[in-house]
């Protein structure tokens, strides 16, 4: 058959031979930059991230799509030895997300001491590619010597140094995804960016909020819920959310002397929802208390997290 004879499809449909696409888990301990490195990498602020560790929960799930590849990126909560039921369902996501992996990402800082046999334990022998982040905060003579040195006590694929904060080496990155990924189609439409509904991120964004302005146990005994999202005919979107703590006392804390604590957070919230989403909205924020929900599978369930 002439090419004259080729149904007419736009160039979008046409199969390519190689194109790439697959998932990609972001694993590591807690802080070492998984969430900026996606963001980075989307070149757009989907995860939240903090200087906290534990600021990520629950998996998020990044699109990253070119003509010839897609790479579904898997942000993961951090790495630990799980001391309550939260903390047992965050490593159940990381066990799901490396186990739906074609590739792990295995992040360390390049600042701290080597990685530990626990988290090595999540790769176990998939493919992966280390990454030394952080390498800002190194000599710039010091990032060879210690990518050979971990070279020679790991089995990784490749050790690729990187700063994600400063987009640095991000393309080295990339390329090696990209070339150790399977040759298939995509799986997604090339214009989606994730497949969490806009409410997940939302309630992520007020979290975020909650980890930077308060202190201690505060933000780790706190979940974010929306609880309804009306859109109003030439209004602003009405957008209703809990925040719920552990104990009545932490919720004095939360709202502080007259409300304004909590007005803060509406505050700072709104400006990044506003900002994700596009559009203005008017967000009501209530505190609630749900006594030891991170130990409660019951609670953690309704929460979404799996027990
Ligand atoms: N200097 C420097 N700081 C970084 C870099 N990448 C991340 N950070 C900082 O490290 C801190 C933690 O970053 P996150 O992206 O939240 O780390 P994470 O691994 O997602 O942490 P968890 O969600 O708690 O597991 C934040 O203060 C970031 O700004 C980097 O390349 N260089
Ligand atoms: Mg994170």
């Amino acid at each position: 058959m002439s090419p004259d004879h080729l149904p007419d499809l736009p160039a979008s449909d046409l199969p390519s031979p190689d194109h790439r696409c697959g998932y990609v888990a972001l694993i590591g301990k807690p802080n070492v930059g998984k969430s900026t490195l996606l963001n980075a990498l989307m070149g757009l602020k989907l995860s939240i991230v903090t200087h906290r560790p534990q600021t990520t929960r629950r998996r998020v799930l990044g699109i990253l799509s070119g003509d010839d590849h897609q790479v579904i990126l898997l942000d993961t909560p951090g790495i630990i030895e799980p001391r309550y039921g939260l903390q047992q369902a965050m490593m159940n996501d990381v066990r799901v997300s490396t186990s739906d992996a074609d590739l792990l990402v295995f992040m360390a800082d390049a600042t701290r001491d080597k990685v530990d046999e626990m988290s090595l334990g999540y790769v176990g022998n998939r493919p992966a590619i280390l990454v030394l982040n952080k390498i800002d905060k190194i000599r710039q003579e010091d990032v060879l010597p210690l990518v050979t040195s971990y070279m020679e006590a790991h089995a990784f694929d490749e050790v690729i140094p990187l700063s994600a904060l400063k987009g640095k080496n991000l393309d080295i990155l990339l390329a090696s995804i990209l070339k150790r990924l399977p040759q298939a189609p995509a799986f997604y439409p090339k214009d989606m960016i994730s497949e969490q509904p806009e409410r997940f991120f939302v309630a992520e964004i007020i979290r975020e909020k909650i980890f930077k302005l308060y202190r201690q146990e505060v933000p780790y005994s706190t979940q974010v819920e929306i609880v309804s999202w009306e859109e109003r005919e030439g209004e602003k979107d009405l957008v209703h959310a809990d925040i719920i703590v552990e104990r009545e006392s932490q919720k004095g804390i939360l709202i502080g002397k007259g409300g304004i604590a909590l007005k803060k957070i509406g505050t700072f919230a709104r400006e990044d929802i506003e900002e994700f989403i596009g559009r203005p909205i008017f967000l009501k924020l209530h505190v609630k208390v749900r006594n030891d929900w991170r130990n409660s599978e019951g609670h953690l369930r309704s929460f979404g997290y799996t027990t």
